[in-house]
Parts: structure tokens; sequence; C-alpha cells
């Protein structure tokens, strides 16, 4: 055979095992046979030189083109192979991340306060009332004037309210401060919102205090209902639904007289203790939860107080037409007394040991 048509043959070998080669592990197989060092072109290319000397210069064009033609078609080859062979990988290694994982990790819950926030709104939205929230950076005539709070009330002073500029005068309507309570929205939604309304407004509310019953900043509930036809005896009944939801459909509750500025009459609530009966516990011991009175304070409450409706007269709220009923609680404190926390700091520690209980 000619060393032409040996060039010949080998450069249709070589395109067809190309052409069938399906692996890029193969091409590289064929590129080592055809192409490599020891393969038999490039050696045929090498001893041209030896060839006849007619032969020389048709050989040589003739393997030279062979190779490109080779080279070229395992490149394109490879191209298209490593591109069906990455869509394949991918297919097959598909990671479903919707599955579970396994083991299963630990996932967190609320924090109890959270949870006894929660639980709390859950109450009155099943007593018809919405849940508001409002800013917790407020100013003097929400959190004190609109309120019925005298300027000359303690609760104004710097030992008592942050006030979140250097306060110039703190007495003046628009200083700025930490709200105290969240009372200051339930003005707002009145300015808002025409009577009747029944709202809860729960939220962070800031005093400066530190002792085992009292962080700077703790959370409230206040609730406010005003409507043309509201009595205390709605309020009882309100607050004995919430009672005995929250604390045992066992529970009582009773109202002593108390005083707040933006309610009158005021009381004190108390709902009957669920560790114990009549002040003692079922091993025979004086009720360490309730002291041994049987009796549990949980918050307090009134009737809104004429003057309070004064500053939202304008919006609807006529003091001799419609009448109110307030109250308002400390979360901390249905957590500690429902789950039995023995000091509040533990709320605030965040020792993981300590949460998972609840
Ligand atoms: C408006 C009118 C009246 C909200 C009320 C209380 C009584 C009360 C304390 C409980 C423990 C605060 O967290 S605590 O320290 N609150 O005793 N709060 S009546 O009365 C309002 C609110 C808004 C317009």
């Amino acid at each position: 055979m000619s060393a032409l048509d040996r060039v010949t043959n080998l450069r249709k070998e070589a395109q067809d095992a190309v052409g069938r080669a399906d692996a890029t592990t193969e091409l590289d197989q064929l590129r080592v046979r055809y192409l490599g060092r020891k393969a038999e072109l490039p050696n045929l290319l090498r001893r041209v030189v030896e060839l006849p000397p007619e032969e020389r210069a048709a050989v040589g064009k003739a393997a030279n083109e062979a190779r490109q033609a080779i080279a070229a078609q395992i490149e394109e080859r490879a191209a298209g192979l490593a591109g069906k062979e990455l869509q394949a990988r991918l297919a097959r290694d598909r990671v479903d991340v919707t599955l579970p994982p396994d083991p299963p990790p630990a996932i967190g819950h609320h924090h109890l306060i959270s949870q006894t926030r929660r639980e709390i709104e859950d109450v009155f939205v099943g007593l018809g009332f919405m849940v508001h929230e409002g800013p917790e950076v407020e100013t003097a005539y929400y959190n004190f004037d609109a309120l019925n709070i005298p300027v000359t009330h303690p609760s104004r002073l710097e030992t008592d309210t942050f006030y979140v500029k250097p306060a110039e005068d703190i007495f003046d309507p628009n200083t700025v401060l930490l709200r105290v309570h969240t009372s200051p929205m339930q003005i707002r939604v009145m300015e808002q919102t025409p009577p009747p309304i029944y709202v809860i407004v729960p939220g962070r509310v800031y005093r400066p205090d530190l002792d085992a019953t009292h962080t700077p900043q703790f959370h409230q509930v206040e609730g406010l209902a005003v409507d043309t036809d509201v009595t205390l005896a709605d309020l009882k009944g309100t607050l004995l639904r919430f009672a005995r939801a929250v604390f045992g459909e066992q529970r009582e509750v009773r109202l002593r007289p108390s005083f707040f500025p933006f309610t009158e009459p005021s009381v004190e609530v108390d709902v009957s203790c669920f560790h114990c009966v009549d002040g003692v516990t079922a091993s025979g011991e004086r009720c360490s939860l309730c002291k041994g009175t049987s009796w549990l304070e949980i918050l307090g409450a009134g009737m809104v107080d004429p003057n309070v409706f004064e500053y939202v007269r304008e919006h609807g709220y006529d003091p001799e037409r419609v009448q109110g009923f307030a109250f308002g609680m400390g979360i901390e404190r249905i957590a500690m007394l429902k789950y039995g926390v023995p000091d509040l700091r533990l709320l605030y520690d965040n020792d993981v040991r300590f949460l998972e209980q609840f």
C-alpha cells in the first residue's frame, strides 16, 4: 500500500471512530491512538523525508490535513459530549432540597413571652377585639397629657421615664420619650377610628427599673372597648373569660377598688389561685404562689375617664354619649404566674436550658 493510501485509510478509520465515540474518555483514547506521540500518522509525518522525492509533497500535505481534520473533529465531538455528560450528571446528582433533613434538626419555638402574648391575643380576638400595634417612641402628649395624667404626676420625672433627647422641658407635650405603657396607641386608634371600638394593644414598654420583678423594657397588653352601652359588668365578664381561658375554666375573678388617672372608677383584678384550694396546697402547705391568700393579682382596669374622651371628642367620642372600659397587664407577669417562673430575669437571660422548657 502506498504511503498516500495509508494516510487516506488512517484518516477514514480515525474519523469513523471519532464519529462513533459516545464518551469523552473514549475521545481521549482516540486522540492518543491517532495523534499521540507514538501514533502512526504523526510518525508518518516525521518520516516524510525518507520517502521518494516525488511522493513527499503529496503525502506530507495529505498527512497534515488528516491530522488537522482528526484533531478538529475530536474537539467538536468533545464539546458536544461534554455538554451531554454534564446534563446527565446534573440529572443523576439532583438533590431534592425540599426533603426533610435526616436526622431532623431541632427547630426552635417562640420565646415564652411571645407565646404568652399570642395566647392573650387569641383570647381577645375570639371576643371580637382587633389587635393594633403602635410606636415605642412617643410624645409626652400621647403618653401622658391625653391620658389625663397631670403634670405633677411622679411618673413624668426622669427617674420614671426614659426621655429620648435631653429633655429641656419634660412638660412640653412635644417632648419625645419611650412609652411607659401602650396606652398612647389607644389614643391614636380613637383619633383614627370612630366608636364603637374594641381593640387590644400589645407591645414593648420602657421604665427605668431593674430588679427581680422589673426590667427596663417589658411587655404589656392593654385593651380598650368604647361603645354607647358599655358597663363595668362588661369589663368583668370580658376579664373572667380571659382569666378562664388562660388559667383554667374553674377560675373566678374579683375586682378591688384602685386608682389610675385614665380610668374612673379603677380596679385591680385578681384571679383565684390555680395552685391551691383556699390558700392550702394538695400537700397541706401554705400556697407559695398566692402566699396563702387564694387570689393572684393579674391586671389593672377601669372605666375610661371622661376627661380622656375630651382629648378625642372631635373624632366622635362625646363623653355624654359613649363609655368605655380599659385594662392593662404585664405579659411577663402573666407568663411567670402561669408557668411558675420564679425570677423575671430568667425570661431575658436567654439560656436555652430555660427556654426549652416551654
Ligand atoms: C386609654 C384609657 C385607659 C389602661 C389601663 C391599667 C389599668 C393597668 C398596669 C398593669 C400592670 C400596667 O403592665 S403594668 O405595669 N396597667 O393597671 N392599664 S387601665 O387604661 C387605658 C388605656 C388607654 C385611652
